[in-house]
């Protein structure tokens, strides 16, 4: 049996052209599923942010991957495989939150993790009797496996392993599509088998690919203590918190972490209470950023704009913030409400959302406002995301942030890489300002 695991890619540009990614960081979700595949079943990858699909290439089965960002672009891809007869089955977040929308375009939607699901799938097809849907008694995450990297061999991703060691998060954030998917529970896998993937992969440079990898406090000890001996430089997405913990923070200095991915989301304590992250406590941003500072740790900031205490000068006061800091990359997205998510069915529900689905609008641009904000205008929300994001990432900006903290300039290794991702990451936004998703339709 042949079986192509699909990542599709999200959408094109004014001269149609499909989105190419920069920064190259390989499909772990396609490594999975290779990993759930029992031997004798021939696989082939396509990723299509860096290479095009080989349709005409014998093919029995194909399995997409599917975000809310690329699902308008894999119900083309499935149109044209079942064209040429080839059943179709597709996962990941966006066929779990709709999937009736998802069974519209294939011949089977999985629902939740690939480890409850893909196996059965296979057998079923292998015995002609795939079913449309195959939804597990549970949405509580399956302990991520080791995946089979072999499937994305020659594909000359980033030089740095994306790897998985928790699932889920306990806290609930009302835009964050995590907790829609697993419904507030978490699943760690152990310590061992993360520490045996690693040092199989001769992993220098780690990417811990968890939602928060804090929310199960003694399990990241214990990782922690675990890799100090492989001396990596790692990184991975955090609740800025831990930073009030002396010992845990220099645990984490001490294993090798490079930089962190942080969710600030806003400067504001209303609109952190309403999306429900009130935990996150504005007055302790600055010490504990510069408690990181101080531990070398370069910092990814995210923020989010539209809530409703921003007002149009929000995003001068956000930039500010973020320039001073010192950040090493920050997002500034409009709110975007993802379906199956509560910030969705509220923004539904007060009748302020811009398209119904707008992960299947001709219309709809990359970083394009979504929510009709209540403290400005639509195209004031769009502009000012714009703004901070050209401000932040322009060369002056970069050399601003770069000087501002002895992470960048303290250690050399650290500096190559901030130079490097903030490079990638201007030729990154600049690729999907204004993407339209899909390949057909509208031009920016
Ligand atoms: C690492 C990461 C990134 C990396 C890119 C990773 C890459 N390889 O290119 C970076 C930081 C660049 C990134 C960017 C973005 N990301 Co991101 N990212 C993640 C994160 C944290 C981990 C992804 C991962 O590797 N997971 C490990 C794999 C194994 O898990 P998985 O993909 O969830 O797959 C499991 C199941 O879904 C299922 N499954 C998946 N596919 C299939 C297929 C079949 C056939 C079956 C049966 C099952 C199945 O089984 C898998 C487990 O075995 C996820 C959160 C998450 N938990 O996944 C967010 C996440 C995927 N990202 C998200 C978003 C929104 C984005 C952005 C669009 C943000 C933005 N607004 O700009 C950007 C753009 C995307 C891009 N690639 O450019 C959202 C997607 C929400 C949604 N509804 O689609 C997530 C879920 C985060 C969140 N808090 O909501 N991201
Ligand atoms: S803390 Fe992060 S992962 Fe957890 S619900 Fe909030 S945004 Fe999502």
């Amino acid at each position: 049996m042949k079986v192509a695991l699909i990542r599709p890619s999200f959408g094109h540009d004014r001269a149609h052209r499909g989105y190419r990614s920069p920064a190259r960081l390989e499909p772990l979700e396609l490594a999975n599923l290779a990993g759930l595949t029992p031997r004798g079943i021939s696989l082939r990858a396509f990723d299509e942010r860096i290479e095009p699909i080989a349709y005409d290439e014998p093919t029995d089965l194909a399995a997409l991957s599917v975000c809310t960002f690329s699902a308008r672009r894999a119900y083309e891809i499935a149109e044209q495989y079942r064209a040429r007869g080839v059943p179709v089955v597709m996962g990941g977040y966006h066929p779990t939150l709709v999937p009736d929308e998802a069974e519209q375009h294939a011949d089977a939607v999985a629902v939740g993790d690939a480890e409850h699901t893909w196996p059965a799938i296979l057998e079923d097809f292998a015995a002609g009797k795939l079913r449309r849907r195959y939804e597990p008694p549970t949405r509580a995450p399956a302990s991520p496996i080791r995946p089979d990297r072999s499937v994305l061999r020659g594909k000359r991703y980033a030089p740095l392993h994306l790897v998985q060691f928790s699932r889920g998060c306990r806290r609930s954030c009302e835009f964050c599509a995590i907790r829609a998917f697993y419904g507030g529970a978490t699943a760690c896998r152990s310590v061992a088998d993360v520490v045996d993937e690693l040092r199989a992969l001769h992993a220098r440079r780690v990417f811990f690919v968890d939602d928060n990898i804090a929310s199960n406090l003694d399990a990241f000890k214990a990782l922690l203590e675990a890799i100090i001996p492989l001396r990596l430089r790692w990184t991975t997405q955090i609740d800025i918190r831990f930073a009030d913990d002396p010992e845990l923070l220099e645990l984490v200095r001490r294993s090798g972490c490079q930089s962190l991915v942080i969710g600030f989301e806003s400067l504001d304590e209303t609109n952190l209470r309403q999306m429900g992250k009130a935990w996150n406590k504005v007055a302790t941003y600055e010490r504990q950023l510069a408690r990181l500072r101080e531990s070398r740790i370069m910092i990814y900031g995210t923020f989010v704009f539209g809530y409703d205490a921003d007002d149009p000068g929000v995003f001068d006061r956000t930039l500010e913030f973020a320039l001073r800091q010192g950040l090493y990359i920050a997002n500034f997205n409009p709110l975007q409400p993802f379906p199956g998510t509560p910030l969705y069915d509220r923004m539904a529900k007060e009748k302020r959302l811009v398209f119904d689905a707008w992960w299947l609008s001709e219309d709809y641009g990359w970083h394009q406002a979504l929510i009709e904000p209540r403290g400005m205008t639509r195209q004031q929300l769009t502009d000012g995301c714009r703004r901070c994001r050209e401000r932040f990432n322009s060369f002056s900006g970069m050399a601003s942030r770069f000087l501002r903290s002895p992470a960048h300039t303290r250690v050399l290794d650290n500096a190559a890489v901030f130079w490097a991702t903030n490079v990638v990451s201007k030729l990154d936004i600049q690729a999907k300002s204004g993407l339209r998703l899909g390949s057909r339709g509208g031009t920016p």
